[in-house]
């Protein structure tokens, strides 16, 4: 096949896809990289990469005997989370974008990126990075290229995405792909000596055009500004697919449940962050579960798609796992700490004189001596944190134990729950299932949780977060609850919808609900009601279990008085939330479907 012509760039005879090589010319001509460099996936590729890093000084590699294949990457301090308010949704039309996002006119942010982009890649070379979210070839699955100029990118997307040269086949002449630019923003003069982490300190921007399905991302290199598969493409560019194509795009681990019968149950659930979604999505079974086993296909998002026989099968479009490493112990997932003790991409954690990673939580107690976050000599009496609260590990899903079999089924696994939860300490009780899709609906799209400290430096406030997508849904929020229910309405099998709650406290603030593995209890309930087998009693809100309806075998300290406290419903709480509940529907304006507005009056007088 004849290529087509494009000056200056070389393209390796296998790609043939005409918008592709038309794309990287016009993106090289405008950044300037001094070279281009088409990732292959490969293993040698990413070996020489990683070798490159640690020459430059971006990675350290950790002790091969303590940490194999392993190394530490440290952030410049500025540049160490998600930023939600540099993150835009340049639709044609500011109402198509919401309530709930940043928006900016489309001709006027591709001004600024035009200026901003100019010559952005001088003294870098442009990686050309083809992926796949979702098995290569499932009709679930998209394609995606990113063109970066940070080598810890391309590694972090060779992990986080099936990045392989296969996607080029895949795509052939004519195949579509959703274009990610992204650019540090530090382009370096002749001569210039680079820094480990460059980034740009003055400018961020995480741009979304979703009418054209474009990102482009200046400034950081971080996370979810950064690995452009994740965030960006994942939930904000595929809910909108999801909104035009008839599926949803959502910010939800999806697990396994095995009974010891061998009856399997599929579950996806959505919580905001610092809710316990990874150690959910890899729970252990408390040992008065024999024959029970949790398996993961994914821990933070799922694509849902309407299969033939009515019910809905989704998909984990990742393939690697990009966690909070602080709080993550052999106590709240071993499952997870095994996967990351070899072959894993740390970010931001301490270091400890050995070679090997530390952070927070990890040991009750700390070492006496560590390297911070920041490279900085660091004891326990130093009145600071070792890791950064937002310090991460990048693993391939492969390294995890409860890895389900059916991970790579490119058409999906059946959904029979779908479980929302935010983080309350009062007001919302352990478990509720929702009468109905919508209101199930209701119960996700109202759905609130109390900010940490880590995250927000304050404490107990309540963030309403529809559905865990408050920054991640790239379109109006009102016809983000209207696709729900359209979605619903089209299933003929719908799976059930549950809203849980791990956080309540009790007066002494204390949590009233042990948590972690003993989370199994609720999820065997849940599984037991979609198969028809679990009682539960009517409440205003929905279905809730008596004590007599959980398990409570291994813990039987857990008393009736504490079970009541952790699932009542106390009517000045609930007409407080209902309140909450009218400002946000108020702020979402005209556009909220009326059957949203019609399950709160009735729960309002169910209520009375
Ligand atoms: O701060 C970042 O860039 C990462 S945010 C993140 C990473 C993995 C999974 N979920 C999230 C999130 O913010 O929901
Ligand atoms: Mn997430």
């Amino acid at each position: 096949m004849n290529q087509p012509y494009v000056p200056h760039i070389q393209v390796p005879d296998y790609v043939r896809n005409r918008r592709a090589i038309e794309w990287v010319a016009e993106i090289a001509a405008l950044t300037k990289p001094d070279a281009i460099h088409w990732c292959d996936g490969t293993p040698a590729e990413y070996d020489r990469l990683c070798e490159e890093m640690v020459r430059s000084g971006t990675l350290l590699r950790l002790n091969p005997e303590l940490r194999p294949g392993s190394f530490l990457a440290r952030s410049d301090p500025t540049d160490v989370a998600r930023m939600e308010d540099r993150t835009f949704i340049c639709s044609q039309q500011k109402d198509d974008a919401g309530p709930t996002n940043n928006w900016m006119a489309p001709a006027e942010m591709r001004a600024t990126l035009a200026q901003l982009f100019d010559g952005c890649m001088r003294g870098r070379t442009l990686y050309v990075v083809p992926f796949s979210m979702g098995p290569l070839g499932s009709h679930i699955a998209q394609i995606g290229i990113e063109l970066t100029d940070s080598p810890y990118v391309v590694v972090s997307m060779r992990v986080m995405t099936r990045m392989t040269a296969r996607v080029w086949e895949l795509l052939g002449a004519e195949g579509e792909f959703v274009p990610c630019v992204h650019s540090v923003g530090a382009p370096l003069a002749a001569g210039q000596k680079d820094v480990p982490w460059p980034c740009n300190r003055e400018h961020k921007y995480i741009v979304h055009f979703p009418e054209t399905r474009e990102i482009w991302s200046f400034g950081s290199g971080y996370g979810g500004n950064a690995l452009l598969g994740k965030k960006c493409f994942s939930l904000r560019i595929a809910s909108v697919m999801g909104r035009d194509q008839g599926w949803l795009a959502e910010h939800m681990l999806i697990l396994g449940l095995t009974a010891p019968n061998g009856e399997k149950t599929y579950v996806s659930a959505a919580f905001p962050s610092a809710c316990g979604k990874t150690n959910f999505a890899m729970l252990v079974p408390p040992p008065a579960f024999p024959g029970w086993t949790v398996t993961t296909i994914g821990e933070d998002i799922a694509w849902i798609k309407p299969g033939k026989d009515g019910r809905l099968y989704a998909i984990n479009p990742e393939a690697g796992l990009f966690g909070v490493a602080p709080g993550t112990s052999a106590k709240t997932n071993p499952n997870c700490l095994n996967a990351i003790r070899s072959n894993t991409i740390f970010t931001n954690v301490a270091l400890t004189p050995e070679g090997d990673v530390w952070w927070e939580g990890l040991t009750d107690v700390p070492p006496p001596h560590l390297t911070d976050w920041q490279g900085q000599p660091w004891t326990p009496e130093s009145g600071r944190k070792a890791a950064h609260p937002n310090s991460r590990f990048t693993v391939a899903a492969t390294q995890l134990a409860s890895l389900d079999p059916e991970w790579e089924n490119p058409d999906g696994v059946p959904i029979s729950a779908m479980i929302f939860g935010g983080r309350r300490s009062n007001t919302v009780p352990l478990v509720v299932e929702a009468p109905d899709w919508d209101a199930g609906v209701y119960l996700g799209a109202t759905m609130g949780s109390e900010t940490t400290a880590a995250a927000t430096g304050k404490v107990g406030v309540v963030r309403r977060d529809p559905m865990a997508m408050i920054p991640f849904v790239g379109y109006n929020m009102a016809d983000y609850f209207s696709h729900w229910l359209k979605v619903g309405r089209a299933a003929a099998h719908r799976p059930r919808v549950f809203l849980v709650n791990w956080f309540r406290t009790d007066a002494g603030g204390k949590f009233v609900w042990p948590g972690y593995g003993e989370n199994m209890r609720v999820l065997k309930w849940v599984v037991e009601r979609c198969r028809g087998r679990a009682h539960a009693a009517e409440t205003a809100i929905g279905w809730i279990p008596g004590y007599d309806d959980l398990v409570w075998t291994g813990l039987e300290r857990f008393s009736r008085e504490q079970f009541a406290s952790a699932t009542s419903l106390r009517h000045d709480e609930w007409a407080d939330e209902l309140a909450q509940h009218d400002d946000l529907f108020a702020r979402l304006g005209t556009r909220l479907p009326r059957e949203l507005v019609q399950r709160r009056e009735a729960i309002g007088r169910a209520l009375r």
